[in-house]
């Protein structure tokens, strides 16, 4: 009898999501083997996840696959991989811009990149994407320091800065070729600085934008609204039929409240965010920027500065965002960033749920 599988694994916090980190060399390198484990890693199916490494909400339940790249302009190829909690299904289909924090220090953790001397910073290709950030982070002595006195919300304490910057991607700012469009009878913009977002005014909704994520997830009506949108969405931003993925987002905007750009409900795509993805912000600071999407008349935009400061359940994401004018004369993105902060959690081993053998014990 062979003993137990073992896979090594680092599980750390990166900015408001948590999740396991691999190198690409330590998983299978067939797809289909490499998701099969990883469900066995984290514990899907299972709504508890109580047989795994998986925190039991979409947020929590996330991997990255590292390893070196091949590109020159970048030192380190990042695979987001999102685990499903309650069904057996492992998704590429979308980024994380949290879990993206945690993929500069993991590299030089596990010496795919050699620190600097007092901060590092490593070039990253964001694989479902294609597109590029570089992470910047202190490393004196050589070591990642996790400590700092970086804040963000929904986090408790204080961290180490990570600051990242994403130069343009090469995408379309606006998927559907409009700055407006009305998706299953309701006013809506689609945005990708990133992560393909759908931005609705809450009130269109008949919500007000400011409930708390639990009382917006316990309501049927909107529910089945948010769903028909989104439906309608895929289709016009090109993604096809976007039943079974998570990708787009929807974002519901109410004007802001404690002197930020605007107050936001996200739905990735169900359950609702309790503050709001990186990239998910990085679309909606720009879609707020493009004169005559839904967020006209909502949101208050300062009158200097790259700086928007998106509130969301638990805070708010400061993003900083700036737009230019496409050769197609539509608005394009010039630059992206954001401060997040990232955490080791724990180093070592993972011992995976045994895979299930046909005819064998379950
Ligand atoms: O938008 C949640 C998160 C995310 C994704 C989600 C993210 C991003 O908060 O960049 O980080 O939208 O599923 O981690």
């Amino acid at each position: 009898m062979t003993g137990p599988e073992e896979v090594r694994c680092m599980l750390m916090r990166g900015g408001t999501s948590k999740g396991a980190y691999f190198l690409a060399d330590d998983l299978p390198a067939d797809p289909a083997a490499r998701d099969d484990l990883l469900l066995r890693v984290m514990g899907s199916p299972d709504p508890r996840q109580i047989d795994g490494i998986g925190g039991a909400h979409p947020l929590t339940s996330k991997v990255a696959v590292v390893s070196p790249s091949d590109d020159p302009d970048t030192d380190v190829d990042y695979l987001f991989l999102q685990v499903n909690v309650d069904e057996p299904v492992v998704s590429d289909r979308q980024n994380c811009g949290n879990i993206l924090a945690g993929v500069g220090p993991f590299a030089v953790e596990r010496g795919l990149v050699p620190a600097g001397d007092d901060t590092t910073s490593v070039r990253i290709r964001m694989v479902n994407s294609g597109d590029r950030a570089t992470a910047t982070f202190p490393t004196p002595g050589g070591r990642v320091d996790y400590t700092g006195d970086a804040e963000i919300s929904g986090v408790p304490g204080t961290a180490a800065a990570v600051v990242i910057e994403f130069p343009p991607g090469k995408g379309t700012l606006l998927p559907t070729g409009n700055v407006g469009d009305t998706l299953a009878g309701v006013e809506a913009t689609c945005v990708d600085n990133g992560m393909p977002t759908v931005l609705v005014a809450a009130e269109s909704l008949k919500v007000t934008g400011y409930e708390d994520p639990k009382e917006l997830e316990a309501d049927e009506e909107l529910a089945a609204r948010l769903r028909e949108i989104r439906l309608a969405a895929g289709e016009a931003m090109g993604l096809g039929d976007v039943t079974d993925t998570t990708v787009p987002k929807l974002t519901l905007l109410a004007a802001p409240r404690h002197g930020g750009a605007v107050t936001t409900r996200t739905f990735i795509p169900v359950r609702c965010h309790t503050s709001i993805g990186v990239l998910g912000a990085a679309s909606v600071a720009a879609g707020l920027r493009i004169d005559g999407s839904v967020a006209d008349g909502i949101a208050q935009l300062p009158t200097t500065g790259d700086r928007l400061r998106i509130q969301h359940p638990t805070g708010f994401t400061d993003i900083e965002a700036s737009l230019t004018t496409g050769p197609d004369g539509l608005p394009a993105a010039r630059r992206t960033a954001v401060v997040r902060t990232a955490r080791k959690l724990f180093d070592g081993t993972v011992f995976p749920r045994p895979a299930h053998t046909p005819g064998g014990p379950r």
